[in-house]
């Protein structure tokens, strides 16, 4: 059969089986939308979105790169320490996003890991899925979508999220292949987590904290990465790669393409986020916004996705680890700031985050007091 005619009977396969049971669609057909996307020329029903809930790419409300803070973070331990603290506090409460430039994490490090990734998802499907698994609780996994056991509408995204610290206990479990890929990646999440220590001591001090208080209440901190993948896709405007969230942890470090994708909601409005060169976008996660007894908002975003180049986005997620006990800070409850959250333990937090789908009513709201 002609190649054509055989994709064309690939994607009727798929459709109907969509139509049979969509949530077995995925996995009766081709696990990975990688996979899947080269054989189809329209969205497969269960990625399409209701009309209320589509990105609308008429109207992009494209940020410059100057409108979300820039943060430059030479001199964070000397002299300009106050100063960046300061910049850093008006970014958190204004708009829980800020890019940071002079990070200390050397060009040749992202390089590398962004070439292992992009070398990963260009290895044939059956060496990929090896990898493949569904279980959130797997701390090394191959997945698509965000949870395909619980949602009801699937995202044009396929994951690759590898728990990094303490990196001993998971390296063993990564891939094998691209061959540098655990040498690369091992010294990229070092490096991440180097910067994630200085940004999270930095977020204490800028809420009036002690230095080390956030580093404390993360407990004996944990660090998960994922690697994003977003295949082209025919219909855009059908579907998310990602749709609105706001990210369970304390703070996400975010190194994408030079490809845009990334929508962050401001004043009630999507805004993308374009790709700058030697920058990371750091975002408040939710453990913080606890933390902050609300001073620090957890915000919104999402990743479109487009016809005519893949995507990809690289997440560090900084956070507690499971046994941590997170709640407001005393020193941020007083008469007028009542304590906003009850403690509650991050494996049960985390847990509720996975075991419901992604959506608008942030995982946060269950645990107010
Ligand atoms: O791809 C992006 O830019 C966003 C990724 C993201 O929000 C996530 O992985 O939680």
């Amino acid at each position: 059969m002609p190649r054509k005619c055989v994709n064309k009977y690939k994607s009727r396969l798929y459709l109907r089986n969509s139509l049979i049971n969509s949530s077995m669609a995925i996995t009766a057909s081709k696990p990975l939308i990688t996979d899947l996307a080269t054989t189809v020329n329209h969205v497969p029903s269960n990625f399409i979105r209701p009309l209320s809930d589509r990105p609308n790419l008429q109207n992009l409300h494209s940020l410059s790169a100057s409108s979300i803070p820039i943060i430059d973070l030479h001199g964070l331990d000397g002299p300009n320490r106050s100063q960046i603290i300061q910049e850093l506090a008006h970014a958190c409460q204004t708009y829980g996003f800020f890019q940071v430039i002079n990070h200390g994490v050397p060009e040749d490090v992202v390089g590398n890991m962004v070439n292992v990734s992009k070398e990963f998802f260009n290895l044939p499907e059956s060496e990929r899925l090896k990898n493949y698994s569904e279980d959130p609780t797997k701390t090394t996994r191959l997945s698509t979508s965000f949870n395909v056991k619980n949602e009801k509408v699937s995202n044009w995204r396929d994951f690759l999220r590898l728990h990094c610290h303490p990196l001993e206990d998971y390296i063993k479990e990564w891939p094998i292949n691209p061959p540098s890929f655990r040498e690369d990646v091992a010294e990229y999440s070092r490096n991440i987590r180097r910067l994630s220590l200085k940004l999270v001591e930095a977020i204490s001090e800028s809420l009036g904290l002690e230095r080390d208080y956030i580093d404390n209440a993360l407990g004996k901190h944990g660090q998960h990465m994922a690697v994003n993948y977003y295949p082209r896709c025919p219909e855009p405007e059908l579907t998310y790669g990602l749709p609105a969230h706001t990210d369970p942890n304390a703070i996400t470090i975010l190194l994408q393409n030079d490809v845009p994708g990334l929508q962050v909601l401001k004043d009630g409005k999507w805004v993308t986020v374009n790709p700058v060169p030697n920058t990371f976008i750091v975002n408040i996660g939710d453990q913080i916004q606890v933390i902050s007894n609300d001073r620090y908002k957890s915000v919104l975003h999402r990743a479109l996705v487009n016809s005519q180049k893949e995507r990809m986005s690289i997440p560090t997620f900084y956070c507690p680890s499971p046994d941590a006990m997170i709640g407001p800070a005393p020193q941020l409850i007083d008469h007028d700031h009542p304590a906003q959250y009850t403690n509650f333990t991050y494996k049960e937090y985390y847990d509720k985050f996975w075991n419901r789908a992604l959506s608008k009513e942030t995982c946060v709201d269950m645990f107010k007091t």
